[in-house]
């Protein structure tokens, strides 16, 4: 199976051409508490494990997609025109290929509130945005789950930006990944905040993709991995259904730190924390044995995202001035 032939299964019988313009759509950008790590399909991104991850709300990707007239695709981000041959447009044009139906050509304009490229899964809601903008330019009108799946398309996390809250997904047994997509919770958790600690967006030395590839490829550590993932998130389930805060930080925080044990057990080995990553988790593990429930979360680059619930709020912007605050279900 490759990308054009998925694209092909969830899109017969549905319309290639229209009479609008252009359309708009929002992806909110997800944060994984239990991480995806590992395709057993690099093809089509079919993931070895399930995973479950929490969207940031209205931080994430508006993107508007314009059928044009003209000989190249053009694409903008945050008002910048990027260059064709840059390696943004070159990913974005692969994708779009799959969706080319009449030689049309596309303009697309995106909005990304988070830093690109500094594992705040700005491809998650970049790739997301594009597919539920294309959904209503031509009236597909597509299924959460089939939405879930073209976004999968360009990126594996991508699957899960199609939510707000709490997101599931499953990885599937079909070859033909018809059944690894996400699945929204139910549960909404009103004092749950995430807090960006961005002290580094710059673009990461390896992408995750290359990375996880790697660990699957070389580490010897990796083979304990699903296991450890179908227990943590039969746990976790458990403890958001529960709101048991203490379980939720506990099994995120070691989850991220095992998946970049088996990055640093790879050769060449992965390493994203740098100084500051390590300063921070040095400071949160104080803070949490004088009492303080906080823990934290680390994805394919150096930044934390820290897990706290809001009346600890107050003493995480005082410990922590430049975090940014989150309440995913409230705003
Ligand atoms: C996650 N990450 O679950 C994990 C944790 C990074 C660390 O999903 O190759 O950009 O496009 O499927 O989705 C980043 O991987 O990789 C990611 P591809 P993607 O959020």
């Amino acid at each position: 199976m490759n990308k054009a032939e998925v694209v092909k299964l969830i899109l017969k019988d549905r319309p290639t051409n229209t009479k609008l313009e252009s359309a708009t759509a929002f992806a909110p950008t997800n944060i994984a508490l239990i991480k995806y790590w590992g395709k057993r399909d690099c093809a089509i991104n079919l993931p070895v494990t399930d995973s479950l991850s929490i969207a940031l709300a209205n931080k994430g990707a508006t993107t508007k997609i314009s059928l044009i007239d003209q000989a190249e695709d053009e694409y903008w981000v945050n008002e910048q025109l990027m260059a064709a041959d840059s390696a943004f447009s070159t990913r974005l044009n692969a994708f779009l290929n799959l969706f080319r139906f009449q030689r049309y050509h596309f303009k697309v304009e995106t909005k990304i509130n988070i830093p690109i490229a500094a594992g705040l899964a700005s491809s998650a809601c970049g790739f997301a945005a594009v597919v539920k903008a294309l959904n209503e330019l031509f009236a597909w009108q597509l299924s959460d789950a089939e939405l879930s799946i073209l976004s999968r398309m360009g990126s594996g996390s991508a699957s899960r930006s199609i939510w707000q809250g709490f997101v599931h997904w499953q990885a599937g047994i079909r070859e033909d990944g018809m059944d690894s997509h996400g699945i929204a919770l139910k549960a909404t958790w009103p004092q749950l905040c995430v807090g960006l600690a961005i002290f580094n967006s710059a673009k990461k030395s390896i992408g995750s993709t290359e990375a996880m590839n790697r660990t699957v490829a070389t580490s010897k550590l990796y083979s304990a991995w699903p296991q450890q993932v179908s227990n943590e998130l039969a746990a976790i389930k458990s403890a958001i259904a529960n709101h048991d805060f203490n379980a939720l930080g506990m099994i995120s925080e070691h989850n991220a730190l095992s998946m970049h044990a088996t990055m640093l057990s790879a050769w060449p080995p992965i390493l994203y924390a740098q100084p500051e990553t390590l300063s921070m988790m040095n400071l949160i593990w104080q803070l949490r044995d004088q009492g303080l429930p906080i823990y934290f979360t680390q994805d394919a680059g150096p930044n934390l995202k820290l897990l706290f619930e809001e009346k600890a709020s107050d003493e995480i912007r005082l410990q922590f001035p430049n975090v940014e605050i989150i309440r995913p279900f409230t705003c």
